[in-house]
C-alpha cells in the first residue's frame, strides 16, 4: 500500500502562508500560534464595570512609600502609546495593536521599590493575579494602559485599566487592574497556580509548568 502523496496542510500552516503572502514578516508569529485580526474576549467571572471616580490603584509590597491612584491622577502621569503584538496562550496573536498608558516603571519610582524586591504581583477585581519579575514589568513597553486604539479601553477588554507586558503571554497583562505589589520572591498568580507557566516567553512556548 502507498501513502498518499497528499500533503495535509493544516490550520496552523495555512495561517502561517497567509501570513507571510500578507507581506508580514513570519518570525513575528511565536511557534504554536496563529495569527487573527479578531480580539477575542478571555476571562474568568463577570466583567466589572465602574464609574469613573469608582477606580483605584494600589502600589504597595516591598515600597519606601504605598499610595493609591485615582483614574485622574494616572492620567495627569505622562503617557506613552505603543505599538505591539500580543500573544494569547489559547493560541491567537494579534500584531499592531495600539495602547495607550503610563509605564509600570514611572509608577514605581514614585513608590521606591526596595532592592530586595524580585518580583511583581498584579492585582485585578476579583482577585485575579498574574506574577512577574520585576525587571519585565520594569521594562519600557511593560505599561498600565487606558486606551486602546485611541480610544477608551472597553470593559470586556479590561476597561478602565489593565497592565500591558507585551513580550510575554497575554495572561500576564490582568484586566481591571487595582494592585500593583512588589514582591520579595516568586509567587505563583492566578493560572500559575493552575498549571501555567510561571515566566510564560510566547517565542519560547512556555505555555506550562515544564515548558
Ligand atoms: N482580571 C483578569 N485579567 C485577565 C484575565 C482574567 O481572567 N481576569 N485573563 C487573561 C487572559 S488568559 C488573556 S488571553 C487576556 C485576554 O484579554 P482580552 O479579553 O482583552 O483579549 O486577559 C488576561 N487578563
Ligand atoms: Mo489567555
Amino acid at each position: 500500500m502507498q501513502l498518499s502523496e497528499t500533503l495535509y496542510v493544516g490550520f496552523f500552516e495555512r495561517n502561517r502562508q497567509e501570513l507571510e503572502a500578507l507581506g508580514l514578516d513570519p518570525a513575528r508569529l511565536p511557534p504554536g500560534q496563529y495569527l487573527t485580526e479578531r480580539f477575542p474576549v478571555l476571562h474568568v467571572g463577570d466583567v466589572p464595570t465602574y464609574a469613573p471616580n469608582e477606580w483605584s490603584l494600589r502600589v504597595f509590597g516591598a515600597v519606601d512609600n504605598e499610595f493609591t491612584l485615582t483614574f485622574d491622577e494616572l492620567k495627569e502621569m505622562p503617557s506613552v502609546t505603543l505599538e505591539t503584538d500580543i500573544h494569547c496562550v489559547t493560541k491567537w496573536s494579534k500584531f499592531d495593536t495600539h495602547w495607550t498608558g503610563v509605564r509600570v516603571k514611572d509608577i514605581f519610582a514614585r513608590a521606591g521599590v526596595h532592592a530586595n524586591a524580585t518580583h511583581f504581583m498584579g492585582h485585578a477585581e476579583q482577585g485575579y493575579t498574574a506574577n512577574l519579575p520585576m525587571e519585565d514589568v520594569l521594562r519600557e513597553e511593560s505599561l498600565v494602559v487606558y486606551a486602546f486604539e485611541g480610544e477608551d479601553i472597553e470593559p470586556i477588554h479590561g476597561g478602565p485599566v489593565r497592565l500591558l507586558v507585551p513580550h510575554l503571554y497575554f495572561w500576564k497583562s490582568p484586566k481591571w487592574l487595582r494592585g500593583m505589589e512588589a514582591c520579595v520572591g516568586d509567587t505563583p498568580g492566578f493560572w500559575e497556580r493552575n498549571g501555567y507557566n510561571m515566566y510564560g516567553d510566547p517565542f519560547l512556548e512556555q505555555r506550562f509548568w515544564g515548558d
